[in-house]
Formats: C-alpha cells, sequence, structure tokens
C-alpha cells in the first residue's frame, strides 16, 4: 500500500456516513487516502498539529467535513500550505445552511474550497482533490477523462429512454 495523497478528516464520527462518499470518489480515481476525526472545538490542539504534519507526511489535499459551527476546513487551513476542500454536514436542525455559511465564508488570505452541502459535497471533494493530483499524475489524469466520458455517456442513455419512452 502506497502513502495517502489525501486526507479526509471530520469533526465527529457522525459525519462518517457522509465522508465516506468522498472516500468512495478517490477509490475511483485509484488515490490512497486516510481517514480520521478531529475536532476543532473539542480537540483543537490535536487538529492544529494534524494540520502542520499532514504535509510532511506527504498528504498533497486534505478534505475536512464538519457540521455545527464547522470551523474544522477553516482551522485546518489557518495551520497548513495545503489546499483544503471543506464540507458542510447537515448536522444540525439549520440542516446545514449553518455549515455551508461557516465554511465558505472564509476571511481573505485563507481559502477553503466549499463544496456543496452532504454528499454531493462529499463526492465533489473527492473528484476536486483528484483533479488536483492529476495535475502532476497522468494515470489519475486519464482516469478523470474517462470519468467525464462515463458521465456524458450516460446522459446520452438516459436522452434515449427519454424520447422512446415518449415515443419523439
Ligand atoms: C461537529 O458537530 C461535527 O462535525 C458534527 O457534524 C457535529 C455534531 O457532532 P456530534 O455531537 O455528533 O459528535 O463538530
Amino acid at each position: 500500500m502506497s502513502k495517502p495523497l489525501v486526507s479526509i478528516v471530520m469533526g465527529s464520527d457522525s459525519d462518517l456516513e457522509i465522508m465516506r462518499e468522498a472516500g468512495k470518489a478517490l477509490d475511483d480515481f485509484g488515490i490512497d487516502y486516510e481517514i480520521d476525526v478531529t475536532s476543532a472545538h473539542r480537540s483543537p490542539d490535536r487538529t492544529a498539529d494534524y494540520a502542520r504534519n499532514a504535509a510532511g507526511r506527504g498528504i498533497r489535499v486534505i478534505i475536512a467535513g464538519a457540521g455545527g459551527a464547522a470551523h474544522l476546513a477553516g482551522v485546518i487551513a489557518a495551520h497548513t500550505k495545503l489546499p483544503v476542500i471543506g464540507v458542510p454536514i447537515p448536522s444540525t436542525p439549520l440542516n446545514g445552511l449553518d455549515s455551508l455559511l461557516a465554511t465558505v465564508q472564509m476571511p481573505a488570505g485563507i481559502p477553503v474550497a466549499t463544496m456543496a452541502i452532504g454528499k454531493p459535497g462529499a463526492t465533489n471533494a473527492g473528484i476536486l482533490a483528484a483533479q488536483m493530483i492529476a495535475l502532476a499524475d497522468s494515470s489519475v489524469a486519464k482516469r478523470l477523462g474517462a470519468y467525464k466520458q462515463k458521465l456524458a455517456a450516460g446522459v446520452e442513455e438516459k436522452s434515449k429512454k427519454l424520447k422512446n419512452a415518449l415515443n419523439k
């Protein structure tokens, strides 16, 4: 097993069902990743250490998912030069809108690439991380090309089915 290039972290194990989607996307592109829990609020020292050490361990991209106050991605971005992708988790009665705003509204100077709320966002976080890795990895770039073709073929198929069903 080679060293992970992407790190997926989340504020609580209750975020796992959603954050697994990022891992599934990375699996599709053959990218090794690690997955862990660390919290901006409950374990601030652990989170800062994790962020400071990630690049030295060979990590190239960090995907961070959190609900509630959702400061995890921003705190991690404050402690690393690696690109950070944030996934807002719908874990409060506000259904993730709170997490989206907290994750996306970073002050100038500390960017977090913020995805959609929930599973679609986690999937896109995995794909965006793959796109970053692909800049310097031709095998991942090739898989991304095949993935785009598969998406387009899926739409063609749906179009044919729709026209057949409607007899148009
Ligand atoms: C956040 O608080 C976590 O990211 C999670 O989405 C939310 C609730 O956490 P638990 O109370 O389920 O541990 O920090």
